[in-house]
């Protein structure tokens, strides 16, 4: 653990921001095949306030939370004389209520689905310890001898986003602007004392989601200071002076698992350096890190093979979340990604020495790459068996090894091919819209986010989702959907590409 970087990290601890929010209307669930996830949610027109053992009822904040839960729980009939107990269940969406959290089958720990019991030992306004991420919450009265009231559930929803102060920007298109707005309330409830990936899971700071909220959080809070903050935490957690890991535990200190981590995350969290330095200029910041950027610069070209990445042992690429993707051409497009910005970079900053060599490597890795993988209309790699995916497309195409015309054709291929792998995660379709943003396609851009963000919206979101696969809900990186975390880090960019590129 690097002291000196993790005290300035500790330095810049953001002001969380507090808000309190009541419950707004009581409903149930119902099965409806044609509804979203299969699940209508329905209005009771009266909330239920008095309770006796085996009630139940579900609650309806009206927007996604994250925050402590208080409520107020008050006798009917004279003295209480037992502990009431009562059960809690936190759904960032309908679907989550309407399971039984002990049927979850994913691989990932289940401690995640939000649920508790509480007991409540006197009348009293309760709040409960632990943060939850939610908008729909059930209460369930498990034991109790004689009716009780319960009443006044609110939330005091808690962000680093300082939304009052937010970029204000009239966006022309009514579609764009509804997912702008949406965009821009996943960022804020991610925002917390560091970039969460997603406040109900994993609630932890991973480069490549980083990365992205970084992005869009400069069009729309400028919280400068969390981004630096967030650099610094990877800086600090350095393995063996040089391996950047992808992702960092900060409660309750700061730490990180052994391991180099994912290649791709690792380049991505310089071109966030790049980036701050473009938003902020703040020179001593980035002339502080600099060494990193040029450690992960150096791991990636020792490891260049006739041009090519090749990905250590004990490291991995990460990309999307497709199954059985094959990783090194597109992480070789990222290296080139990431090699093309840091450039630019080690000029502003009079590095010119190295933004020579670099330059070398970049026309030599491009050439190679494109010698190596292109076929005449699409990128593979033979020595990955010639696998054919949109991601190779989209980060040959951002890695420079394409034109503008090569470039636009093989990204339509394909997208159309049948045979491609194609996106799953908002985290890769970012990328397939970096893509055609440098191609210069910004109406097809433009329809893109509006069919794919905008199709979660058609789908009830209130904040954008970790994982959507337009027509297969069920798909899950953890094989069971339940556990999906409904409000995303990786997800938030349509504000940075509405306000940066398409508010025309
Ligand atoms: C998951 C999280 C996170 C992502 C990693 C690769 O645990 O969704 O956002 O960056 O995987």
């Amino acid at each position: 653990m690097n002291e000196i970087y993790k005290t300035k990290a500790e330095e810049i601890v953001p002001k969380l921001f507090e808000r309190k929010v009541d419950a707004k209307r009581c409903v149930y669930f119902e099965k409806d095949e044609k509804a979203p996830f299969s699940t209508k949610v329905v209005d009771v027109p009266e909330i239920k306030e008095v309770f006796q053992k085996g009630d139940s009822i579900t609650l309806d904040f009206g927007e996604h939370l994250v925050g402590k839960l208080s409520f107020k729980m008050e006798s009917v009939q004279g003295h209480i004389g037992e502990p009431i107990r009562l059960k809690f269940r936190f759904g960032e969406i309908p679907m989550e209520l309407t399971r039984d959290f002990s049927t979850y089958d994913g691989w990932i720990s289940g401690s995640w689905l939000q649920e508790e019991i509480v007991n409540v030992d006197f009348p009293e306004t309760v709040t409960l310890p632990r943060r939850y991420c939610f908008r729909f919450m059930e209460v369930t009265v498990l034991e109790t001898v004689q009716k009780v009231k319960l009443s006044d559930f609110s939330v005091m929803h808690i962000t680093s986003a300082d939304t009052e102060n937010a970029e204000k920007v009239t966006i022309i298109d009514e579609e764009l602007a509804e997912i702008d707005r949406v965009s821009a309330k996943t960022l804020e409830d991610c925002m917390q004392s560091v970039y969460e990936d997603g406040p109900k899971r994993d609630r932890r700071l991973w480069s490549g989601d980083f990365r992205l909220q970084a992005l869009s959080d400069y069009y729309l809070f400028k919280n400068y200071d969390l981004v630096k903050r967030c650099l610094y935490l990877f800086a600090a957690c350095l393995t063996d002076g040089k391996y950047l890991p992808s992702c960092l535990y900060y409660y309750p200190e700061l730490w990180s698992k052994k391991g180099s981590g994912f290649m791709d995350y690792a380049f991505l969290y310089t071109v966030a350096v790049g980036e701050y330095f473009e938003h902020s200029k703040d020179v001593n910041t980035v002339r502080e890190l600099f060494p990193i950027v040029k450690s992960q610069m150096d791991i990636a070209i020792d490891n260049l093979s006739d041009g090519i990445l090749t990905i250590p042992e004990d490291s991995n690429g990460f990309i999307d979340w497709a199954d059985d993707l094959k990783k090194i051409l597109p992480t070789h497009g990222v290296f080139l990604y990431a090699l093309e910005k840091n450039i630019e970079l080690a000029k502003s900053l009079g590095e010119t020495d190295v933004a020579d060599k670099w330059e070398e490597t970049l026309t030599k890795s491009r050439k190679a790459a494109y010698e190596l993988f292109f076929d005449g209309e699409k990128f593979v790699n033979p020595k990955e068996d010639n696998q054919y995916a949109v991601h190779n497309q989209v980060w040959m195409i951002l890695g420079g090894v394409t034109g503008e015309d090569e470039g636009r054709m093989v990204l339509g291929k394909a997208f159309l091919s049948k045979d491609s792998i194609k996106p799953v995660s908002p985290y890769m379709h970012h990328y397939v819209l970096e893509a055609m943003i440098k191609l210069n396609m910004f109406d097809e851009a433009k329809a893109y986010i509006k069919d794919y963000w905008g199709g979660m919206i058609k789908l009830g979101a209130d904040t954008f989702w970790e994982v959507y696969v337009p027509g297969d809900l069920a798909v899950s990186p953890y094989r069971d959907a339940l556990i999906n975390s409904f409000c995303h880090a990786w997800s938030c960019t349509p504000s940075y590409f509405i306000r940066k590129y398409l508010n025309k």
